[in-house]
């Protein structure tokens, strides 16, 4: 079967409403347009793409990959970048979808077989670009009003999103090429605004998109973060709280009662006292929640390496940490060997200097470098020495 062969022309009097000739008239409907605003949307959802795959390996990291724990702020950073652009996609998706939606209703629908493929392909695309930006923008809020598991389901729409965008850039690479390459000064006439104001106010809407939320991450930009749930310096001891206690059904241990039991080749059990007795050392590391926010904060506690040397660990050995809370799916996380053995992993007692706020952990909690906020679990009762 020959994919371009004709098809036959739609009876014209189905050629009603936004069907007619002319129904759009502003010359912003233009493939040169759709082409400029096309490549930034590309370029950010390329680059939410990949940083999204970082996010997800680092969180779910198959077993065959070691993952490193430096540099420090590489996490902070793609996940920075993630959450930055696909923010930014938002303005461009709706700039984009508007450049052409008239195409919807051109006439006749379809020309060619090959030509109507492409045109089911959007059904895939446009759908699941929207429903991707969408699931983001409502994780950022912690806002899940579906009954999926978020990231399971942002990842799978995240694949089949890229995988139509490719065959979507692939079926007009002609139209793309041929509009990028036109001359500018060949602007169609008419009234309205230019293909210049359009472009000025796109990224003026970007603009003002990435100024108001990328604060939740980028610490000299704080005070502007209005369109953000969070800020990176407003919570107990001057950093946000993802789940508080009370919502994780924490109580508060008791300071006397409390015991660190550490088991491995040589198991033992530690008070509070003890842990801090222990050698104490301080690391400057950063939370990066998946959600968006990020915040530096100073750790001071006990290395996760002593612990571990003390328990007879090998030095290649991984490490679960697990907490007093009962239930939820952040109540234990994995350390890698190479975590576990950075000097800059602590489990921490002490946040900016005072004993952790309940909120942030207290009696103790995991602080690593290079690694989700959903890893670094908070109110540790039990590590443990995984063979
Ligand atoms: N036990 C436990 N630890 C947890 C969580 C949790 O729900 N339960 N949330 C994690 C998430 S998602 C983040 S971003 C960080 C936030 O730490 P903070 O609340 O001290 O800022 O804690 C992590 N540790
Ligand atoms: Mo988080």
């Amino acid at each position: 079967m020959r994919l371009d062969l004709p098809l036959p022309p739609p009876p014209d009097v189905l050629r009603r409403g936004p069907f007619r000739a002319g129904a759009f008239s502003s010359r912003l409907h233009d493939p040169v347009v759709t082409a400029m605003v096309g490549r930034w949307l590309g370029i950010a959802f390329l680059t939410c793409f990949v940083t999204g795959l970082i996010s997800h390996l680092l969180q779910y990291p198959p077993s065959w990959l070691v993952l490193p724990s430096r540099p420090v702020w590489g996490y902070r950073l793609s996940q920075g970048i993630h959450v930055t652009t696909g923010l930014a996609a938002v303005p461009l998706l709706l700039a984009k979808l508007w450049t052409v939606y008239p195409r919807l209703f051109a006439w006749p629908p379809a020309t060619s077989l090959l030509c109507a493929l492409e045109r089911l392909s959007l059904l895939v695309l446009v759908p699941s670009a929207l429903l991707e930006v969408a699931t983001g923008v409502a994780n950022v809020a912690q806002w899940y009003p579906w009954p999926f598991f978020f990231p399971t389901m942002h990842l799978w729409l995240g694949w089949i999103t890229v995988g139509a965008l490719l065959v979507h850039v692939a079926t007009k690479a002609p139209v793309i090429l041929d509009a990028l390459r036109r001359p500018r000064a060949a602007e169609p006439a008419g009234d309205g605004m230019s293909r210049r104001g359009f472009m000025t106010a796109v990224g003026a809407a970007v603009g003002v998109v990435t100024l108001t939320t990328a604060g939740h991450t980028v610490w000299p930009l704080r005070h502007l973060a209005v369109l953000t749930p969070r800020r990176p310096d407003l919570g107990p001891q001057g950093l946000p709280v993802n789940r508080t206690a009370a919502a994780a059904g924490v109580e508060r241990a008791n300071a006397e009662a409390f015991r660190l039991e550490v088991r491995g080749p040589k198991p033992y059990t530690l008070s509070l006292a003890e842990l801090r007795a222990m050698p104490q050392h301080e690391s400057e590391l950063p939370i990066t929640c998946v959600e968006g926010w990020s915040a530096s904060a100073r750790w001071g506690g006990v290395r996760l390496s002593d612990l571990l040397d003390a328990a007879g660990a090998p030095p290649d050995a991984s490490a679960r940490v697990v907490s007093l809370e009962q239930s939820g799916i952040y109540n234990d996380s994995e350390v890698g060997a190479d975590h576990a053995r950075d000097p800059l992993t602590l489990l921490a007692l002490d946040l900016n200097g005072e004993p952790l706020a309940l909120d942030h952990g207290f009696p103790c909690r995991l602080i690593a470098p290079n690694r989700p906020g959903v890893l670094q679990t908070k109110w540790v009762t039990r590590l443990e020495v995984l063979a």
